[in-house]
């Protein structure tokens, strides 16, 4: 028995994909073919599709599971359920229009043509803020449409922004926060579903060493205290004396968002020599 994964063949979501699987000790058998390879190491079948088609694949359980971006599962709407929100390929879907336009609230939108590749997401976002617009569906380059006089807004995918820049387009709305997501068929057998928590054991186990660093530090004895106050550590900070006396090196765990914050407040309670080293895997 193997569990069947769909990921993405080429695009934006392939590298983390394949990235995730790697880290979480999962070998993938190189150059069988471009459509499915297996793992030797873990009970995984990987078959690389078209982002948008997962979703149905999923569903019909052609594959058990699959990573897929949120933006791609709701606006296809196929019923699987979301396990896991994996943290890479992080987007936003948003409304926006010609910058010199005056916007000041979605009613702007009311009457007024929108281009779009994701309708039934915008068709949601209209009726929810209670707007009738014309929705005009395009299959790419959303972003052209507003110059070439084809739409008043568009709705679309952002990361950086800079594609709205360069169209002389500015964002006013978002229509959705979207990451990567494992999804799976609903239906998964015993054996199946033992697999995926298996997975999603070591998936989680990843996901909480990236998001914390191990620091190891030197302070004064008579500091140790405001220092360790300013570390929680997995249960509590390592601290073990230094070959000079009166000195004490400490090591704990640090969450990356509280990062800078903390490292500043440890500088002024005394502490030397900070180094900060990322963690590989992280089971609590
Ligand atoms: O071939 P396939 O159908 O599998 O791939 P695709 O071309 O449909 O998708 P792909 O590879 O472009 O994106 C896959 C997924 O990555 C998306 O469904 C999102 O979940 C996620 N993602 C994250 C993004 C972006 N960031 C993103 N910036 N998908 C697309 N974009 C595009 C956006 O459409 C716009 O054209 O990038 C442009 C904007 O980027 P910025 O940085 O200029 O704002
Ligand atoms: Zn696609």
């Amino acid at each position: 028995m193997k569990l069947k994964i769909a990921i993405q063949k080429s695009g934006r979501l392939y590298d983390d994909s394949v990235k995730l699987l790697k880290d979480c000790g999962i070998d993938l058998k190189n150059g069988v073919n471009k459509l499915r390879t297996e793992s030797d190491n873990f009970p995984m079948e990987i078959y690389f599709l078209r982002d948008d088609d997962i979703p149905q694949y999923v569903e019909d359980a052609v594959a058990d599971i699959g990573i897929v971006g949120e933006n791609v599962l709701y606006e296809n709407c196929k019923q699987v359920d979301i396990v896991e929100h994996l943290g890479f390929g992080k987007c936003r879907l948003s409304v926006a229009v010609g910058r010199g336009e005056q916007y000041t609230d979605v009613t702007y939108l009311q009457g007024k043509r929108i281009a779009t590749t994701y309708p039934t997401l915008v068709r949601q976002f209209l009726a929810k803020n209670k707007v009738e617009a014309d929705i005009h569906e395009i299959s790419g380059s959303v972003e052209i449409a507003p110059g070439i006089g084809l739409a008043n807004a568009i709705v679309d995918l952002v990361s950086s922004g800079s594609t709205l820049f360069m169209n002389g387009l500015k964002e006013v709305e978002t229509v959705l926060q979207s990451q990567a997501v494992l999804v799976r068929n609903k239906n998964l057998s015993d054996e199946q579903q033992t697999i995926l928590d298996k997975f999603l054991f070591r998936i989680r186990a990843v996901k909480r060493a990236r998001n914390t660093k191990y620091i190891l530090l030197n302070a004064p004895n008579d500091k140790l205290k405001d220092i360790i106050a300013l570390l929680p550590g997995m249960k509590s900070p390592t601290v073990l004396p230094l070959a000079e006396a009166g000195w004490s090196s400490v090591h704990s765990v640090l969450n990356e968002n509280d990062f800078w914050d903390i490292i500043e407040r440890l500088k002024d309670a005394g502490a030397q020599g900070i180094l900060v080293v990322p963690i590989e895997k992280m089971i609590i």
